[in-house]
């Protein structure tokens, strides 16, 4: 080979290097722990997301969804993320409702029992969630609701009475405390262990979405879901503050847009599958209906327990929050 060749070649594979090296400092891949199993459409939702990332910021910016609780557990999700082992990640943020009490104001029962009243507490309660999360080194991107809460039993209840000593599945301090209220067990568990809880025996009964119901094949296990609508918590994704201020300017505006969009996309789902699942748990041989008589009111007496105590407990910011809700109406 001439010495020019040589030298031209030379140059070209110098200025490859230099130029993936530049590539590769600039690129992030983020992965993404998800708690619920891949079809769940939480996961579905976010993973569009990620990939609309990865897609809008040409791969600068890569991020990998991790669903089922694989990479972290879903009671270590938000942990993970403070502490930055993990630079997003999604939770069902009231089931920290123990280190703030504000986490819980998606699971006050009957306070909004429809997606639209749903949305109208969300943007109440946002900036102040927001604001908690900040203090917690979480930067809050988008919140998409689970579809209405309703209850599993595998036998007619017709009061309360007949669900006393009842081992309840809760998966958060609400579920648990109304498991108390009624006279029932409360052992918490994770969506991801839910099926052989109920398999074992470790649990009879349990308040979830229809989307959780469909999702775990319950009707291999319980028989009855009654639709008493009683909250529509929210999953949500934040990131860990550090990893979101080493994104530049451009990046950031991307992924806040895009969040935007996955948070409108997953509740427009949530809503839109909400009476599927249903007709679902009830062609796998389910009896699905109202609360109806005692039950009902029994239910009722305990949601008005339940919303004094969470109003007690979270003081002026919770009361911020109702009274902001209220207003929208
Ligand atoms: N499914 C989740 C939380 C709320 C819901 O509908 C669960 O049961 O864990």
């Amino acid at each position: 080979m001439s010495k020019l060749k040589n030298r031209i070649l030379g140059a070209v594979i110098g200025a490859t290097v230099m130029g993936l090296t530049a590539f590769a400092a600039q690129a992030e891949k983020w992965d993404m722990p998800m708690a619920y199993s891949d079809s769940n459409f939480h996961t579905q939702n976010g993973k569009a997301f990620a990939e609309a990332v990865t897609m809008a910021t040409g791969g600068k910016l890569e991020i990998v969804v991790h669903g089922g609780g694989s990479l972290f557990k879903g009671n270590e999700i938000k942990r993970a993320v403070q502490t930055g082992q993990a630079p997003i990640g999604e939770r069902l943020l009231s089931a920290h409702q123990n280190e703030n009490i504000l986490f819980g104001f998606d699971s006050v029962p009957f306070m909004a029992s429809s997606f639209e009243a749903s949305e109208k507490l969300w943007k109440a309660a946002r900036p102040k969630i927001e604001k908690v999360l900040l203090d917690q080194n979480l930067v809050l991107l988008y919140a998409v609701p689970w579809p209405p809460q309703g209850l599993y039993f595998k036998k007619d209840i017709n009061s309360i009475a007949d669900t006393k000593g009842v081992k309840f599945r809760a998966y958060n301090a609400a579920t648990a405390r109304l498991a108390e209220l009624s006279g029932m067990l409360p052992v918490q568990i994770e969506a991801a262990e839910l099926v052989q809880a109920l398999a074992t025996g470790v649990a009879d009964a349990f308040i979830s979405s229809g989307a959780t119901g469909y999702d775990k094949k319950v009707w291999e296990h319980l028989s009855h879901f009654y639709n008493v609508a009683a909250w529509l918590p929210r999953n949500y994704v934040f990131v860990n503050k550090d990893a979101w201020d080493k994104l530049d300017k451009d990046t950031q505006n991307v992924v806040k847009a895009l969040a935007m969009l996955a948070e409108k996309a997953g509740t427009t789902k949530s809503q839109q599958l909400s009476g599927w699942y249903l007709s679902q748990l009830a062609k796998n041989g389910m009896k699905v209906g109202p609360a109806t008589g005692q039950f009902k009111k029994d239910l009722e007496n305990i949601g008005a327990t339940m919303t004094k105590e969470w109003l007690a407990k979270s003081g002026a910011d919770g009361k911020a929050i109702v009274d902001a809700f209220k207003a929208m109406k």
